[in-house]
């Protein structure tokens, strides 16, 4: 490989870990990593902002100020050609001098779709594209996946005990994985934009379903349940938590009883009409809102539902030495008992726990 190309994978990599820091954090926006090296030296870094502007560009740009003359940009998503909050990363791009532009993944949004590059080059910079696209397409995959496909990435979360369960009938709690594992959710629920469960657990468990890791509180995904008959307890902490700024959704039937509705809107929920248990209009709903990513986290039935409608994308699956035993809820999914199409990603230790992230091909 000649030395130019080493030094642009070796910058564009260090984009893509900075694009990391926001993921799951800038609404409908990509979370987009911006550096700016002059001499071979990172003289300006960006990424997008939470919420989702400025962009990663005008904020590096502003960064190295005068020192983006003739300078080389590395961006891991196509800038933006369009004027839209703000106004283009392009046009900031020239403005500033900038002499030459490396490019990851180009931008699906049909207001940008090669239009980007086109005006950089039509501004004489010298415009690389595709330079580690596969990493960074893995690292936009859910903004990807919605662009192209109207609907957000879903992935299922499960943990296994290692008899195959994921709980126990009798609705008692198990803890089926240790710290490190539990870290690590929260860790991709701070990454997602949108974490849903079933009314089951709702009523089983009450959990929060936000992110509780130190620091990151503010980066809880907006919550959603599966509720058909609008039964979500205002007693719940899910409700509760709709004060602490977390959202919550409750999908139910339009057919319910108005008083429950009203009830449960009063306290705060934002009820969307379903019809019926054919998810991939909600997904759809959830799109339209900008939501991305969606980790589907619980129970059986959520669980059994969205792989029969074939609507999971990855699988994030937790393993354990615990021993649950005989009234356990058996995983819909195992190791030895995965839906077809779904190939092994990524496998990592975790404490006493394994984590395998399998994606569908
Ligand atoms: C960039 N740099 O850091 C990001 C980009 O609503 P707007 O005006 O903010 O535009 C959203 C679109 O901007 C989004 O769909 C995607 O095409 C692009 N995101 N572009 O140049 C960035 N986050
Ligand atoms: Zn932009």
């Amino acid at each position: 490989m000649d030395d130019q190309r080493h030094e642009d994978e070796r910058f564009m990599a260090a984009a893509i870990r900075l694009s990391r820091w926001h993921l799951g954090a800038t609404g409908s926006n990509p979370s987009v990593g911006c550096l700016i090296v002059k001499d071979g030296v990172i003289v300006g870094r960006g990424v997008t902002a939470r919420t989702g502007r400025p962009h990663a560009e005008t904020q590096a740009l502003a960064d190295a100020g005068e020192a983006a003359r003739g300078a080389t940009a590395y961006v891991t998503l196509e800038p933006c050609s369009h004027q839209g909050k703000t106004p283009p990363c392009t046009e900031a791009l020239i403005s500033y001098g900038v002499a030459r532009v490396v490019v990851a993944a180009t931008d699906p949004d049909p207001r940008v779709s090669g239009r980007g590059l086109g005006m950089l080059a039509a501004a004489g910079i010298e415009v690389v594209a595709g330079v580690l696209e596969a990493q960074a397409e893995t690292q936009l995959e859910a903004y990807m996946n919605r662009q192209r496909r109207k609907r957000p990435q879903v992935t299922l979360k499960l943990a296994v005990s290692v008899d195959g369960m994921i709980g126990r009938e009798d609705g008692g709690q198990v803890a089926i994985t240790g710290r490190e594992a539990r870290a690590q959710s929260h860790i991709l629920r701070a990454e997602s934009d949108a974490i849903l469960i079933g009314i089951g657990t709702v009523l089983a468990d009450d959990p929060e379903l936000t992110c509780r890791l130190p620091g990151l509180e503010d980066r809880s995904p907006v919550r959603v349940v599966l509720d058909r008959r609008l039964a979500t307890p205002l007693s719940s902490k899910l409700v509760a938590g709709i004060r602490e700024g977390h959202p919550l959704l409750v999908a139910g039937s339009p057919d319910v009883d108005g008083g429950r509705r009203t009830a449960l809107e009063t306290a705060g929920v934002e009820v969307l009409d379903i019809t019926g248990p054919d998810y991939q209009i909600l997904l759809e709903m959830l799109a339209g809102r900008g939501i991305s990513s969606l980790i589907v986290e619980g129970g059986r039935r959520a669980a059994t539902a969205f792989l029969a409608q074939e609507l999971v994308d990855r699988i994030m699956l937790f393993s354990s030495d615990i021993v649950v035993g005989e009234d356990g809820i058996a995983s819909p999914v195992t190791r030895d008992n995965l839906p077809e199409g779904f190939k092994l990603r990524m496998e990592a230790v975790f404490g006493a726990d394994r984590l395998r992230e399998y994606i569908k091909a």
